[in-house]
């Protein structure tokens, strides 16, 4: 069995004995995240449970679709709602982040001062086990998405899929493997994917939505990224996109906007190692990929104050766009093979 007895029963427990349950997702939220949340809050529901879904910021208008029957709350917009939620909430169950501060200043230091049962369900390496009372973490999944399906198998004897349970799992699979092209070598998810498909997810559609819904401002602010903003270190199978807070005024920037351009950088032959770094209101962001055995997850926590998956991961700085830009050259002229 993937988890203990133990886990399982303890987590059917609280959830049969609380009254109110608050989902959070991660801050800057993605795919995996969203689509966790929104299936775990139907299932709830199925349950006759009642929870409220806490999202730290705006999410990409790209998941609209994940969540339209689903409660719940952006944070940043609503502090002091989202506080009265988790002081009120006798469960809490963090989807696609492992330690507080993911889920944004705010939110960590709400959690860090709650006493409540909290649960952790997540795919990052290194979780703050201490801050959890309940942790169910596994790293060699394709997405928390697909753990929440493993999960809820096992607290549930029954057939529990929904459509809209199934279709969540499906947008936290198929967007955190960027669309079945990266850690997706394991059997299991298919097996998962082939039960979402029987209970009446429409992949099709989703792709569609998830995919093919773009602004044309979003269209051509990549278009631009790709021709004046990308510097490609040959020699150190290395590619950077930058782009300034002028550039995302001038299309327009929306949230999600910048969603993916950073695997271009690997879309190039002999590429390994992507770099994408935007200059935000308040910080630098930085997004990493890797194709091959290069740890953007190490190099994230080493130098830029972050961290996630081993091909997947992302930082921040508080200095300038330039010295953020001459520092990950110098970076990568150092770490990446010659
Ligand atoms: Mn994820």
């Amino acid at each position: 069995m993937l988890f203990p007895q133990t886990y399982i029963s303890e987590l059917k427990d609280k959830i049969e004995i609380a009254n109110n349950i608050v989902l959070i997702s991660h801050f800057n939220p993605d795919g995996d995240t969203i689509g966790a949340v929104s299936s775990l809050y139907h299932y709830l529901k199925l349950k006759n449970k009642s929870s409220k879904v806490i999202i730290p910021n705006e999410f990409p208008n790209f998941l609209d679709f994940v969540m339209t029957d689903v409660s719940y709350i952006i944070a940043s917009k609503n502090n002091n709602e989202a506080r009265n939620l988790i002081d009120q909430a006798d469960l809490i169950i963090c989807l696609d982040f492992n330690a507080f501060h993911r889920a944004g200043d705010f939110i960590k230091d709400i959690l860090l001062s709650s006493s409540k049962p909290k649960v952790l369900i997540d795919h990052h390496l290194e979780p703050e086990i201490k801050n959890f009372d309940l942790v169910f973490s596994k790293i060699n999944v394709s997405s928390t998405s697909e753990l929440l399906y493993e999960v809820l198998s096992l607290i549930e004897e029954k057939p529990f899929l929904t459509k809209d349970i199934a279709q969540g799992i499906y947008v936290g699979i198929c967007t955190d493997t960027g669309s079945f092209s990266f850690s997706c070598n394991h059997r299991r998810t298919y097996e998962v994917v082939a039960e979402l498909v029987d209970n009446g997810v429409d992949v099709e559609y989703v792709h569609q939505e998830v995919y093919n819904t773009y602004s044309e401002n979003r269209l051509r602010l990549l278009g631009f990224c790709l021709s004046e903003r990308l510097t490609v270190f040959h020699k150190q199978k290395a590619a950077m996109i930058y782009l300034s807070k002028e550039d995302l005024k001038r299309f327009n920037y929306q949230i999600g906007d910048c969603e993916g351009i950073v695997n271009f950088c690997l879309s190039i032959k002999g590429i390994e190692f992507g770099v994408l770094v935007t200059e935000r209101f308040d910080r630098i962001r930085i997004s990493l990929r890797s194709k091959l055995d290069f740890d953007v997850n190490q190099f994230a926590r080493k130098y830029w104050n972050g961290g996630g998956h081993q091909k997947a991961a992302g930082g921040h700085s508080f200095e300038s766009l330039e010295w953020v830009l001459e520092k990950l050259t110098e970076q990568i002229k150092n770490s990446c093979k010659e």
